[in-house]
């Protein structure tokens, strides 16, 4: 029996010696292919910005924190309850991007949806109303009420930008979790 033990021993550390110098011959050699820059895209390449790390803004009565949100914490409490409420945020974008998104995180409670206006630098992107938000079926009080909305920023390039949105309609409320931006390719 402890014959036979030391036997089974003795194959596996074989065995296991064997694996490495097995794998070694087998690689492949590396592939040496250099791709044309132009068409590198890093879909590492983003920037989150907090929602209720806002430059100034209207709407909201006070702090709201969410434990489903980034940082534990959103822009609310009665943010787009009027026309005409509005965030803005300085955002600092340290590349270029020639397929910017921005991506929204969001939830909203209610039967119809909220509509804001968006501007880069003054800018209204895409037209108005450049964002149409269903509603997520909660404030955002869990993980699942929380959702994204996707805006195309077209092209951008490196450097300071001030976004913001704008309520159109009364009764809007939106809780903003915060935004990406990123190349097209990156998903949330
Ligand atoms: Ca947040």
């Amino acid at each position: 029996m402890r014959y036979r033990t030391l036997w089974v021993r003795l194959v596996v550390r074989v065995l296991l010696m064997a694996v490495p110098a097995l794998a070694g011959c087998g690689a492949p050699a590396a592939p040496s292919v250099t791709p044309t820059p132009f068409e590198i895209v890093s879909t590492e390449e983003y920037i989150w910005q907090e929602g209720e790390a806002f430059l100034s803004q209207s709407g909201s009565s006070a702090a709201d924190f969410k434990v489903a949100a980034s940082n534990g914490q959103c822009l609310g409490m009665n943010w787009g309850n009027r026309r005409g409420n509005f965030a803005e945020y300085d955002v600092e974008l340290p590349f270029a991007l020639p397929r910017a998104v921005l991506y929204l995180r969001y939830a909203r409670e209610g039967r119809w949806p909220a509509e804001l206006d968006v501007y880069a630098s003054g800018k209204l992107i895409g037209a108005s109303p450049s964002m149409v938000l269903k509603p997520t079926g909660g404030w955002g009080y869990t993980a699942s009420e929380w959702k994204y909305h996707k805006l195309l920023l077209g092209s951008m390039e490196a450097g300071k930008y001030r976004i913001r949105f704008v309520s159109l309609v009364d009764f809007g409320e939106v809780n903003i979790d915060g935004f990406f931006i990123a190349d097209e390719s990156f998903r949330p």
